[in-house]
Parts: C-alpha cells; structure tokens; sequence
C-alpha cells in the first residue's frame, strides 16, 4: 500500500500545523485515505495488510502518529489532536472489523455457489449385488441346523485318498476312487495322492479326530466330481455335511432332526419318508425323500408322479468309521447326513438346470434378490 508511506510523511510534514482548524483537516484527510485504502481489500491477505498499516504496533499509521506527532505537538494543541486521534482510531478499527465481516461474508457466499448442489437433478442409481441363491441356500441350511445346536466347521478342498475314502470306510476298488470319477491332482512322481474332494464327507473324520464327544457339526462347501455337465450335473458344486456323535444318539433323534430340517426347509405341510440306501460310512444308510411340493404329494411332473422328491442321502454312521478316529464304537452312535445343495436350491426355487448357478447370467440372478 504505497499511500500509506505517503500519510506518514505529511502526517509527519504536519508537524507545522498551528490551529485546531488545520490539526482537524488533517485528520479528515488521514479519514479520506483510510476510505481509499478500505477499497482494495477485497481478501482476508489484503484485509491482514491493511490492518497491519494502520494499527501495526511499531510502523502502523497511527502510531507513529501517536509517537511522533502527539508527543512532539505544541502544548495549545495536544487535546485537539488527542480527540481526532482518537476519533480517528474508533473509526479505523469500526472500518476493518465491519470491512472484515464484508470479506468473510462475500467469500461464504462464493464458497456456497461453488459447492451449490441442484437436488432437482436425478441421482446416480448404483446397483446393488445381492446374495448368489446357492449362497441363501447355505444360509437357510446353516440357519436351521444352529438353531439345533449345531456348529458350522470348514475343511480344506484339496484332501488325501485316506480322508476322503480309507477313513470313510470305501474300499480300495470302489469305483468312486477312479479317475474317471475323481479329480486327483497332477504331482511331481513320487509326492503322496491328492485329491479335489468329491464330498463334505471326510470332515466327518476330521473331526472325529480332534474332538471327543459330543459332537454335532454341519461343513458346508465346494466339492468335485468328474460327471458330464447336464441338468442335474456340475463339475463343481455344494454340500452341507451333518454328523452328531454322542453316547446316546438314537435312530430317533435323527428321523426327527431330518423332519425338523424338512418342514423348516420346505414348509410345514412337508412330509418326510425314509428309503433304504447304501453308503460305505453309513450303516443303516437312507435316502431321505419330501413330499412333494408343488403337488402336495397328488403326482406332478416334477415328482414324476410319485408324490415324493428325493432329498439327500443319510445314515447311522458306521462303526467302522470309529475305528479309524479312535471312538469306542461300543459307547458312542451317531447320524451323518450330506445335503446336495443345488439340488435342494433347484427343487425349492423351480430351477431346471443347474448349469444356470455357474453361469452368472444377471438375468438368472436378479430374480432371486
Ligand atoms: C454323498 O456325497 C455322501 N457323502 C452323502 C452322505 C453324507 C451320505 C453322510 C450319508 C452320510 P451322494 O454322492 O449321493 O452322497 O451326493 C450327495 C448329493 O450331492 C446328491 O444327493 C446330490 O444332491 C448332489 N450331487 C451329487 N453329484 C452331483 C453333481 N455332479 N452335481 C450337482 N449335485 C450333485
């Protein structure tokens, strides 16, 4: 501000003055220049600069006044100047303090234009995931058997030979350890066997292995099987395995845990029957068949007309299973259940290919939310 340099020196040139009359036009025309300045302040920095010229504590405008000029003015004169110093000074500090509230007013207002948001404009629709359907099966299942008390474990995919088939009690030549039936992994010669599980079941052994009884676990996963892809087939696709050991679990306690788990899955009209079946690690084994629901057990075509649906394979574990985990066979029982869960999914929601879970057509999906 080079006018300030300008004030001090006639302020100081003033000294000559010699009548109230003069000492009072000077200060009006100290007044008109503060005026002028005030203009150009258009920003806090400027506001800042401004302030400091005139109330500065060593160079500002009216101090030097103070110093230089009241001090050294002739006696007669002191009170005239005195009363336009301070007069001048009220004026100055009134000036920047309402110029202070004008800069900080004007820039709230630019900020509010800047950051104006037009809420008439139409919003951004982002579309929301939802749940895979194979997934709400898992938790539908998952719901069911905690609310029994039962506890969710996860294994590993990849499993050895013995895991999946020695311990399960399924023989050397079993043709489910085929090839042609297995995925077993290709390994530098001379590495042990491995294997893609093709069920839930060696959990079971798992388990057994590093629990005690009483156990009652459901394993929910993936697993592999080299079937032809069709409707009703997948490389890859869920099971949830179920196993309750303790002293006194009784062929009863598990038809009732299948009906709960029926009627809580399908609905309460649903009807449980229990088929004689065959697996190596269960011994008796069943198939467990629901009415069916859509036709209320009358015959349909997705029944074929026998009024029933078959839902998943059971049994009463086998006690040779025991033997290979270190149970005593002659105080604990127990059941295993292992539930297809595409096939659950496919017969509860009407899907008639299962290939459509694998596909990830947003179609497909959207329609179960
Ligand atoms: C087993 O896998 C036994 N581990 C089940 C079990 C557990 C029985 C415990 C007794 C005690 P199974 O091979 O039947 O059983 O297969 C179980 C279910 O998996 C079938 O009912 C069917 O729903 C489903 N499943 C089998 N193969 C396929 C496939 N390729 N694609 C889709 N689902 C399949």
């Amino acid at each position: 501000m080079p006018e300030i340099a300008d004030i001090i020196r006639q302020t100081l040139a003033a000294l000559g003055v010699s009548t109230p009359a003069e000492v009072t036009a000077r200060f009006d025309a100290l007044r008109a220049e503060f005026e002028r300045d005030t203009t150009s302040a258009r920003d806090e920095a400027s506001w800042k600069s401004l302030r400091d010229a005139w109330l500065g504590r060593k160079s500002g405008v009216l101090n030097r006044i103070t110093e230089q000029w009241l001090k050294s003015a002739p006696p007669e004169l002191r009170p005239v100047v005195g009363r336009s110093l301070n007069e001048l000074r009220a004026h100055v500090e009134q000036g920047l303090e309402s110029l202070q509230r004008s800069i900080a007013a004007a820039a709230e207002k630019a900020a509010l234009a800047r950051e104006r948001v037009d809420l008439s404009l139409p919003g951004v629709i982002r579309p929301l995931g939802s749940r895979h359907l194979v997934r709400q099966t898992f938790e539908e299942i998952e719901r069911i058997f905690l609310s029994l008390g039962f506890t969710v474990v996860e294994g590993n995919e990849i499993e050895t030979p013995y895991y999946n088939f020695e311990a399960l009690n399924i023989p050397e030549h079993h043709p489910a350890r085929d090839t042609m039936d297995t995925f077993y992994l290709d390994l530098p010669p001379g590495s042990k066997p491995h294997l893609l599980r093709t069920h839930t079941s060696p959990m079971q052994v798992h388990t057994m292995e590093k629990q005690q009884p009483p156990v009652r676990i459901i394993v929910p996963g993936k697993v592999y099987r080299r079937d032809n892809p069709d409707a009703t087939h997948s490389y890859v696709f869920h099971q949830v395995e179920g196993l309750a050991v303790d002293t006194d679990v009784t062929f009863c306690e598990f038809k009732g845990t299948v009906e709960y788990f029926v009627r809580e899955f399908l609905g309460s009209a649903a009807k449980t029957r229990l088929r004689p079946s065959y697996f190596p690690f269960t011994e008796p084994s069943v198939e467990v068949d629901a009415s069916c629901f859509v036709c209320m057990g009358k015959g349909c075509r997705l029944c074929k007309f026998s009024g029933w649906i078959e839902l998943f394979g059971a049994g009463m574990v086998d006690p040779a299973v025991y033997g290979f985990v270190n149970y005593d066979a002659t105080r604990v029982s127990g059941y295993a259940f292992g539930l297809g869960v595409d096939r659950l999914s496919q017969l509860k929601y009407g899907i008639d290919d299962v290939q459509l879970f694998f596909q990830n057509d947003v179609r497909f999906l959207r329609q179960f939310p």
